[in-house]
This record gives structure tokens, sequence and C-alpha cells, in this order.
């Protein structure tokens, strides 16, 4: 029974991340899906509502699973019995920054990293920029699962 972890911060889950999750799930038997949280990024909601909207998008997926993580992914991933992490590209810019930790988490617990180059349909999409072009008005409906999409409008209209 091969587990792998698709980690992330999830601020929110997009299509794009949805499409790793799936992919993921036709490599390993299991797939945890865990939010963590990256400091060096401004949160628009908290992580029990990240992973509120992730369980929700996830729900129909057969052999994955939605988790929340605190401390080192490494060591969660071994109390999780996880062999491999999971990681979306979405061009030299991602793999730069996802070369140095895959080589941290296999110093520090001999975890696996597989990168998956994005679908093309996805590789411009990222949470931040979703949230940026929500927050000015634009229509993101196409890059977000309805769930999330109508958590965004709501979140934005009480600031
Ligand atoms: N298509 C494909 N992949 C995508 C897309 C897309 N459109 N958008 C994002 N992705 C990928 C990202 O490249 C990334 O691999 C993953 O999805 C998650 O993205 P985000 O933005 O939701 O999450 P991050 O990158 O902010 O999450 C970072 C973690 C929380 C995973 C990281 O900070 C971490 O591991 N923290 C735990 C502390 C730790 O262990 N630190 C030491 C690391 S060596």
């Amino acid at each position: 029974m091969h587990r792998a972890v698709v980690p992330g911060s999830f601020d929110p889950v997009t299509l794009g991340h949805l499409d790793v999750v799936r992919r993921a799930a036709r490599l390993f038997d299991e797939v945890v899906v865990a939010v963590g949280t990256n400091p060096s990024k401004n949160r628009l909601f908290t992580p029990e509502e990240r992973l509120e909207l992730l369980a929700a998008a996830c729900a129909d997926l057969p052999g994955v699973r939605v988790a929340g993580f605190t401390g080192l992914l490494a060591d969660w991933c071994v109390e999780q019995g996880a062999v491999a992490v999971v990681k979306g590209v979405r061009g030299a810019a991602d793999v730069g920054h996802e070369e140095p930790m895959a080589h941290m988490n296999a110093h520090l617990t001999g975890l696996e990293t597989v990168l998956l180059p994005a679908d093309p349909r996805w590789a411009f999409v990222s949470s931040s920029l979703v949230k940026e072009v929500a927050a000015g008005g634009g229509d993101v409906s196409a890059f977000v699962p309805e769930v999330v999409h109508a958590a965004l409008l709501s979140r934005l209209a009480e600031r």
C-alpha cells in the first residue's frame, strides 16, 4: 500500500491543485491532501476554512482524504506512513523553488518528492492570482470549484 501526501497552503484550492490531486490518486493507493501554512504568504482563509473547502472539493475523489498539518512536512509524512510527497510545477520558477525543498526533505527523513508538470490549462493559475483578480472584481469562476467561488465572493464582500 503506497500512500502519498499532496501538501499546500490551498488558500484557496484551485482547479490546478485538484488536477494534481487527481493525477496523484492515479499513481498511489491513497493520497492525503495536507493543508499547511506558508508564513511568507498573506492568507484569506483560516486553516479550518481551507480544510473545509478542500474536503468539499475532494469529496468525490476515491482514495483521497484531507488533513491539516503543522511543523515539518517531512516528519508529518513519516507519521502518516507516506512514501512520497507530490507537488505540481507550473514552470522553471516552481522547479527552482521545489528542488531545494525536495533535497531537504530527502535529507531529513528519506522522503521522496514527485514533481508533476501542471496541466497547460491551469499552468498560469495560482491561489494568489485568483485572490487578487477576485478582489479586483474579476471573474475567477473558471479557475476554482463552485464551493470555493462562493466562499471567495462572500469573504471579499465582508471586507
Ligand atoms: N497547477 C499545478 N500545481 C499547482 C498549481 C497549478 N495551477 N498551483 C499551485 N500548484 C502547486 C504548487 O507548485 C505547490 O507545489 C502546491 O501546488 C501547493 O501550492 P500552494 O501555493 O497552495 O502551497 P505552498 O507552496 O504555499 O505550500 C507550501 C507548504 C505549506 C507545502 C510548505 O511551506 C511546507 O512544506 N511547509 C511545512 C514546513 C516545512 O516542512 N518546511 C521545510 C520545507 S523543506
